[in-house]
């Protein structure tokens, strides 16, 4: 029997209870589609940082890099840990080490569930660059604590990186609508953003069958609230990407739909899948979190992974149980009665 071997990383807050919910799923379905997921749950998070100084043990990225893919839930725990910690400790060395440089995030409602919009017809696909841009970590600060302090961030894009997520916002797009969007803010960044949209403009000539849309984040920002429905894939930078994420976010509903997947396209290295969500520790181990987010990464592990039929299996449990109500309103069900209720729509 085909076995994956998955590694678990649950972090912080919530990310541990939505973890395990969606854990509970993918062997459900492994179990129901003739393979095998086997966990090994690794305790990085904000505790681990306190207890050893570290957010991932020091052999860390060698030890997942043996793994068929990883799973994680939140990072973060601000009132012990500095985000900035755990954020470039965990979460953003495991992209850039394993080349995730594609961060894909679906925004659509599920059934049932009903955003703030007063629309339901609309289907996006959110690229977001993942490896470099404005999370590159370059910077530094001088004079610190005096009134002379300078603190300086330096956004890094280069040719290589720019082009290869270009490249498969134009495939993705391809293979859906043939819509896309590409976000900078060239008016005013004006050596980045106008390389993006130079190297946009170039490759559109390869892509004949994609119409491409150069948009200003502010605009595109806008566009995603008053007019969803005209927008298919849209591709942008690491930050502007994580904000407009959110906004992707809200109007599918909130946090607990949006799921994410942190891929390397030539698959030198294994894959991460995770909520877009962080920690929330105000809701955290009151078995309240919404487990959606989580388990629809799971099914893009498994269609990462090949198992087109699994994925589309626990999709298909997924909006039966959106369908039937549950787990459409924040707070009235528990994590433990969506899962159990996905579980069994599965069977
Ligand atoms: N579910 C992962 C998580 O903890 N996300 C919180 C967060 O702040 N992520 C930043 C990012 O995606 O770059």
């Amino acid at each position: 029997m085909k076995s994956y071997s998955i590694a678990l990383i649950p972090g912080d807050g919530i990310g541990r209870d939505v973890t395990a919910a969606a854990w509970t799923v993918l062997e459900t379905v492994a179990h129901h589609s003739g393979f095998a997921v086997t966990g090994t749950e690794f305790p990085w998070s904000c505790k681990f940082y306190k207890e050893t100084g570290r957010m991932m043990s020091e052999d860390g990225i060698e030890t997942l890099r043996g793994f068929d893919a990883i799973l994680l839930g939140a990072v973060g725990w601000p009132a012990e840990v500095p985000d900035s910690v755990s954020l470039h400790g965990l979460l953003l060395p495991i992209r850039k080490a394993f080349v995730q440089y594609a961060n894909i995030r679906p925004h659509r409602l599920l059934p049932g569930v009903t955003g703030p919009l007063r629309k339901e017809n609309f289907d996006i696909l959110c690229i977001r660059e993942n490896t470099e841009g404005e999370y590159s970590g370059a910077g530094g600060r001088v004079h610190q604590g005096t009134r002379e302090e300078v603190a300086v961030e330096t956004s890094i894009f280069t040719r290589a990186g720019v082009e290869r997520i270009l490249r498969f916002g134009f495939e993705q797009a391809g293979a859906r609508r043939g819509k896309l969007a590409s976000v900078t803010k060239s008016n005013a960044q004006k050596y980045s953003m106008v390389f993006w949209d130079e190297i946009t403009r170039k490759l559109a000539a390869e892509y004949a069958d994609v119409e491409v849309t150069s948009y200003h984040v502010d605009a595109l920002a806008a566009r995603m609230i008053m007019a969803p429905e005209s927008l298919d894939v849209l591709v942008a930078s690491n930050l502007f990407g994580d904000i407009l994420t959110d906004i992707g976010a809200a109007i599918q509903g909130g946090l607990g739909y949006a799921a994410s997947a942190n891929i390397n396209p030539d698959r030198s290295a294994p894959s991460m899948f995770e909520p877009v969500h962080g920690s929330a520790p105000d809701i955290a181990h009151l078995g309240i979190a919404n487990p959606i987010a989580t388990i629809w990464s799971g099914a893009m592990m498994l269609e990462h992974l090949g198992e087109t039929a699994a994925a589309g299996r626990i999709m298909k449990a997924l909006e039966a149980t959106t369908a039937r109500g549950i787990g459409t309103t924040a707070g009235k069900d528990k994590t433990d009665t969506i899962t159990a209720a996905i579980v069994a729509a599965l069977s």
